[in-house]
């Protein structure tokens, strides 16, 4: 395996399984959340998080990955009400262009969003997300829709920064804050299955939970992600724009998702 894989072109999703075989594999992620696949859980608990509330002495790195923008997060923040205990890694976001809002990842009953946050976390038993990223048990994913709508002063945090990681492999170092505040207002109320990475190498290694209400972000924020970055490094001739990151639902072999909320 190994080897540059894109979200179009000849490198793109359809394709990603010839260096990638997990990719052309089961269990993958994302999906959509079909009414006839769901089913209530009166046994899913809130999720918790513990040490989300950063100083603003913590220093994140944002980052462009050539796939997306990512700020990491140190690993004593971690997620309880889980069946493990999950350190947190990274969150990164997918999205769409500029004339085209539409960005999420999951669906609900078909509705794409505008863009979808990830917060990836790994089973605390493993010593590092490197050794965890692989394993059945290894990652948990809480995913989060984002509409166009409200500006969002917590978005504002890192996206005013994002002018400094243009181009692939880019970093700026950012002030912590409370990651609490990136998330909806409820906790409790969530899709849960098991799936995989979106991206090569597509490893069926995800507990996802996707909540069910979206956040919002105003239009100049969403026009900031869709706008300001490219997949390609500083030095390149002709710059390729980092959008559309997103990969399209994937078939549930059997599978359904488990709803916390009826
Ligand atoms: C994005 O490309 C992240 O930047 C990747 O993070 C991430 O890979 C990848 O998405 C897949 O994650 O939650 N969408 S997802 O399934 O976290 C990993 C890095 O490349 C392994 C660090
Ligand atoms: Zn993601």
């Amino acid at each position: 395996s190994g080897g540059k894989w894109t979200y179009d072109g000849p490198d793109g999703e359809r394709h990603w399984s010839r260096n990638y075989p997990y990719c052309g594999g089961t269990f993958q992620s994302p999906i959509n959340f079909q009414p006839e696949l769901l089913r209530f859980d009166p046994d899913l608990l809130p999720i918790q998080l513990q040490d989300y509330n950063l100083s603003s002495k913590e220093q994140l790195t944002l980052s462009n990955n050539g796939h997306s923008v990512q700020l990491s997060l140190p690993s004593r923040m971690h997620l309880t009400g889980l069946p493990h205990r999950y350190s947190a890694a990274q969150l990164h976001f997918h999205w769409g262009s500029s004339n085209m809002p539409i960005g999420s990842e999951h669906t609900i009953n078909g509705k794409q969003f505008a863009g979808e946050m990830h917060l990836v976390h790994f089973n605390s038993k493993y010593p590092n997300i490197s050794l965890a990223v692989d394993k059945s048990d290894g990652l948990a994913v809480l995913g989060v829709f984002i509409e166009v709508g409200e500006f969002n002063p917590a978005f504002d945090q890192f996206l005013k920064y994002i002018k400094g990681i243009k181009y692939k492999d880019q970093k700026v170092q950012v002030a912590g804050f409370n990651i609490r505040e990136l998330l909806p207002a409820r906790l409790d109320e969530y899709y849960r299955y098991d799936g995989s990475l979106t991206t090569p190498p597509c490893y069926p290694s995800v507990l996802w939970t996707v909540f069910r209400n979206p956040v919002s972000i105003s239009r100049g924020q969403y026009l900031a992600l869709a706008t300001a970055l490219f997949s390609s490094h500083a030095q390149e001739s002709s710059p390729i724009p980092l959008l559309g990151n997103y990969r399209k639902p994937q078939l549930m072999d059997n599978r359904v998702a488990l709803v916390s909320f009826q």
